[in-house]
């Protein structure tokens, strides 16, 4: 199987996972990515089943929206039975590396208000130790070079993401040469430098449930 075929079989693999789960009141959360795409895509086939959906981005809204699906403000929800989106990077425990699509804050949000957070990806994003992806981190761009230092501090190697700004009006830095052993602490580390906005490791919250696409089939890890 190509890796496309993959993020297509982890797509509908997500939409039968929550099929069951959903009330016609039911708002859901929506990621960003190509693997989330997929599951955008297979998902139209169930939109009179639930009540419409929160998007970790503009993209991920208009990609709804065009299949019918009501795209809601978070300010106008309280609560996502479900939050389903892509990763960069899993670990045995769920912890993940995300960001590479530059939308890890509204990520993180959505994570935070979702009951359940069901990670999809393919075979490639699997790995024993945390860190090979570089880590993205949201910053205040007037706050760069200093976070940049203070990362330099922690053992990582930033880099500027050019020509990119955040849905938020901030700018990325991608830390290379991180090899993440304690990847809680190293969160809540990096949250803690002034000018920080979001690190990419949903650690502290990472994934209830990964839904991993390899040559066998889609394994279900929780
Ligand atoms: C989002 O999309 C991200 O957090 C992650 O960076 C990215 C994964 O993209 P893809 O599914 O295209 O590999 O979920």
């Amino acid at each position: 199987m190509t890796q496309d075929e993959l993020k297509k079989a982890v797509g509908q693999a997500a939409v039968d996972y929550i099929a069951p789960k959903l009330q016609r009141d039911s708002i859901i959360g929506v990621g960003t990515g190509s693997t989330a795409n997929c599951f955008i895509d297979a998902l139209g086939k169930l939109k009179d089943d639930f009540e419409g959906a929160v998007a970790s981005s503009d993209a991920s809204a208009e990609r709804l929206q065009k299949l019918g699906i009501t795209v809601y403000d978070l300010n106008e929800v309280s609560e996502l039975l479900v939050y389903v989106d892509g990763a960069d990077e899993s670990n045995a425990q769920l912890e993940l590396i995300k960001g590479g699509g530059a939308a890890l804050t509204r990520e993180k949000i959505v994570t935070a208000v979702s009951r359940e957070f069901v990670c999809i990806a393919d075979e490639s994003k699997w790995v024993d130790v945390l860190g090979a992806f570089p880590l993205p981190v949201e910053v205040i761009p007037m706050a760069r070079s200093y976070v940049a230092r203070e990362l330099v501090k922690l053992g990582g190697d930033p880099v500027y993401r050019t020509g990119v700004v955040t849905d938020n009006g901030n700018v990325i830095l991608d830390v290379h040469h991180l090899e993440i052993m304690e990847p809680k602490k190293l969160e809540a580390e990096i949250n803690q430098i002034a000018g920080v906005v979001t690190n990419g490791l949903f650690a502290r919250r990472g994934a209830d449930v990964l839904l991993l696409g390899t040559a066998e089939g889609v394994k279900t890890i929780k």
